[in-house]
């Protein structure tokens, strides 16, 4: 199928939306109170790297007060594409229809998850981006906007992406597209984590749709971005590139080595949604 926008799509289910935590004990009550407010009917899975500064304890005690607030806990800290992945692997191992992904620092406002649901109904992935007319981002300085945007386009260019904000982190999936995306072949660890499910998605002919949203810097705790992590980004990106340009040299080969692929590439531009 060429087109993704066509699939038949079933009701939407129970949305478990997964909070990724290192050291956001600033954050977490906050966090989930949001969410809780803003989506009464999901559930929340708070997926804490054993944060030294007590945020899984805080965790725990809303878990006990709210059925619908759930921990995982895990033993040290491994970044954010490790503690996702562990996340997905609880929501796919239970009834959930969609999976959120949603930092703990504020950045990607609870209230605005009532937009990115409506619009899964006609999509198989839905990105909360900064980088469509309507999207904007709050309180950060040039310098990181800069990096953010360059990040995005260099990755768009190099892969041949069809959206804007690749390496967001607010995103809505149906269950399908979760178990479509190969993702035991995942190993990225940090910001390129975000850019591997995009392009796995694209690769795989989900109709992946943006959304715009208004990202407001963090107010407390301190950022988890490193040297490291942008460095493998780049690193991984580009390499990336490499094997998707010599799969197209060898077109025979590359058949062979994707055997999962069970749908063309979607030649549809991600379509944003007002
Ligand atoms: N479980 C887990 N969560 C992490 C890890 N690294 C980052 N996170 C969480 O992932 C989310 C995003 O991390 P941030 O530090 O906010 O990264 P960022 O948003 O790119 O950086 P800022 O814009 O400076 O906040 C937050 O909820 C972090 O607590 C990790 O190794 N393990
Ligand atoms: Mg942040």
């Amino acid at each position: 199928m060429s087109d993704g926008g066509q699939r038949t799509r079933g009701p939407l289910g129970t949305a478990l939306v997964i909070i990724p935590t290192y050291n956001e004990a600033e954050n977490i009550r906050l966090i989930v109170g949001r969410v809780r407010a803003a989506v009464p009917e999901a559930h929340v899975l708070v997926a804490d790297d054993n944060s030294p500064d007590g945020t899984g304890k805080t965790a725990d005690e809303l878990a006990a007060g709210d059925a619908h607030v759930h921990v995982l806990h895990r033993s040290g800290k491994e970044g954010l594409g490790a503690a996702y992945l562990a996340g997905f692997a609880w929501a796919l191992a239970r009834d959930y229809g969609v999976v959120v992904e949603m930092d703990a620092d504020g950045s990607h406002r609870p209230e605005e998850l009532p937009r990115l649901l409506t619009a899964l109904a006609g999509a198989d992935l839905v990105l909360g981006s900064r980088w469509v007319p309507g999207g904007r981002v709050v309180n950060w300085p040039k310098r990181r906007e800069f990096l953010s945007r360059g990040g995005s386009t260099y990755a768009r260019m190099v892969l041949g992406l069809p959206m804007r904000d690749v390496t967001g982190g607010y995103r809505a999936f149906r269950r399908e597209t979760l178990e479509g995306l190969g993702l035991e072949a995942v190993a990225s660890a940090g910001y390129c984590f975000q850019v591997d499910l995009a392009r796995r998605a694209v690769r795989a002919g989900f109709r992946v749709v943006e959304v715009p949203i208004t990202f407001v810097e963090r107010e407390f705790g301190d950022s988890k971005m490193s040297r490291d992590i942008l460095v493998e980004a780049l690193w991984r990106v580009t390499q990336w590139g490499i094997e998707a340009q010599a799969a197209k040299l060898r077109p025979g080969r590359a058949a062979a080595r994707r055997p999962t692929l069970t749908r063309p590439p979607s030649t549809r531009p991600c379509a944003p949604v007002p």
